[in-house]
C-alpha cells in the first residue's frame, strides 16, 4: 500500500515537473572569445554583460551552465551551437546534464 502510494506520487511528480537539463559550454584553446559571447547572446539569450562574464568563467573554470531547459529544448540548443561552431570552423562544444 505504501509502495503504491509512493509510485502514484512519483507518477504525479513526473507529470507536473518534467525533468530539466543543464546545457554547459566547454572551454577549448581555439574558439574566439567574441564567438562564444555571440553564441551566449544569440542562442542562450544572455545580455552582453552577462555573456562576457559567463564566457570568462568558462575560459577560467573549464565549463559553465549556460541555461536550464526541457530535454527537447536542451537538445535544440546543443544542435544550434554545434551547427554554428562547424560553420565557423571552431571546436566549441556544448553538453547537457540532468539537473
Ligand atoms: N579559451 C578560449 C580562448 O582563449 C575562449 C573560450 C571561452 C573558448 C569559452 C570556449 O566555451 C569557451 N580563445
Amino acid at each position: 500500500m505504501r509502495e503504491e502510494l509512493d509510485f502514484e506520487l512519483e507518477e504525479q511528480e513526473q507529470v507536473e515537473h518534467p525533468k530539466k537539463y543543464k546545457v554547459l559550454l566547454l572551454n577549448d584553446d581555439y574558439t574566439s572569445m567574441d564567438f562564444v559571447v555571440d553564441v551566449l547572446m544569440d542562442i542562450f539569450k544572455h545580455p552582453l554583460d552577462n555573456a562576457i562574464n559567463l564566457m570568462l568563467s568558462i575560459h577560467k573554470e573549464g565549463k559553465a551552465v549556460c541555461g536550464v531547459y526541457t530535454y527537447e529544448l536542451a537538445e535544440t540548443k546543443i544542435d544550434q551551437v554545434t551547427r554554428r561552431a562547424k560553420e565557423n570552423e571552431y571546436p566549441l562544444k556544448a553538453i547537457m546534464e540532468e539537473e
